[in-house]
């Protein structure tokens, strides 16, 4: 029985190297040389046409490239079968990285001096210490919990937000949304790593920006679906938010004719901030193998019911 390699993102060679040299003799499949879909075991999956994993009859687990699955639960013809996100040390490492950087370009004020370079104008502001700049991170758990640990240990104020309440050493954690407004009420750097849900789609609006204090920045990491894009606009046109910096977007690759491209306020990536090496990656994958031929519990399943 074989794996279904599919990613239109992922390099399917270096992932086949590390899992065969963690797995020898594990056939892999890449799509579209998929053989005959009966002999399809398994499926390691980025971002998968609807209906591909239904055409495979004897599919016994899904295991994701990606941390968030919300594309795969958006497809109506999903299996119902254990599906498994990826949470692996490279993909937090590089979320918490990418935290750091944004955060630390709002808090030394780069994006003032961009400006000002714009128009030519020196003048330098007084810097502050890291523990003048309160950070909030939304979602505590694989990635924005190591994210308000590293801030924590930068020596940023740091509060979090998730659904349950969560205890992280020296984040003042806040939960559910009759939290969310004393959460978001002095932050200076709101981070946002939630999952896609129902619960939490349009959550970053005007409601959510109006809560923030005057001057606040937002670091968008999740997913597009997360952010009513006009009343990003408005609150940063409006002087509301000093800035933006959004890497993931409704539609991917951001069109052509989008005003965040062009926005001197809003800092466009395409989708980076986090990604899985396969020499790391492929452990999780191998390990789930092994214990699903084995009859064991697998790791980091996602609960459908909860959406994440
Ligand atoms: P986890 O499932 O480990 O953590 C999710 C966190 O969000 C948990 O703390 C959870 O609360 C909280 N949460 C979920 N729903 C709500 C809600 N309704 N209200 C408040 N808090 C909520 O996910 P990861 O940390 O692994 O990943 C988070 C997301 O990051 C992914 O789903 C994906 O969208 C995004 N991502 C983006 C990448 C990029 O390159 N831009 C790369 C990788 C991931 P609780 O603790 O109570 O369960
Ligand atoms: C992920 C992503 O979910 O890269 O892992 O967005």
């Amino acid at each position: 029985m074989a794996l279904l390699f599919f990613s239109r993102e992922d390099d399917p060679v270096a992932w086949k190297a590390a899992l065969e040299a963690r797995m020898p003799g594990l056939e892999i499949r890449v799509w579209p040389e998929i053989g005959d879909p009966a002999e399809i075991e398994t499926a390691l999956v980025w971002r998968p046409p609807p209906g591909l994993l239904a055409g495979l009859p004897n599919l016994r687990a899904i295991f994701s490239l990606g941390a968030g699955i919300d594309s795969l639960l958006a497809d109506p013809t999903l299996p119902d079968l254990p599906l498994c996100r990826m949470v692996d040390p490279s993909l937090t490492r590089s979320m918490s990285e990418f935290v750091l950087t944004l955060t630390l370009f709002y808090h030394r004020r780069l994006d003032l001096y961009e400006e000002r370079q714009r128009a030519g104008w020196w003048r330098m502001e007084m810097p502050r210490p890291a523990s003048a700049t309160t950070v909030g991170v939304m979602g505590l758990g694989e990635l924005g919990g190591d994210a308000a640990r590293a801030l924590v240990a930068r020596g940023f104020r740091v509060r979090g937000w998730s659904r349950s309440r969560r205890t992280v050493a020296g984040v003042a954690c806040f939960a559910g949304a009759g939290e969310l407004a004393a959460f978001l009420g002095d932050l200076d750097i709101v981070i946002c790593l939630l999952p896609l849900t129902p619960e939490t789609e349009n959550i970053l609006d005007a409601r959510l920006f109006a809560a923030l204090p005057r001057g606040a920045c937002l670091v968008h990491l999740a997913r597009g679906g997360h952010l009513v894009e006009e009343d990003l606009l408005e609150a940063v046109e409006r002087g509301h938010l000093r800035g933006a910096a959004i890497d993931v977007f409704r539609e991917e690759p951001l069109p052509a004719d989008h005003p965040f491209w062009r926005h001197p306020r809003i800092r466009v990536t395409p989708h980076t901030a986090a990604y899985s090496l396969p020499e790391t990656g492929a452990e999780l994958v191998v390990d789930n193998i092994r214990r699903l031929r084995d009859g064991r519990p697998l790791r980091h399943v996602v609960r459908r019911e909860r959406g994440y």
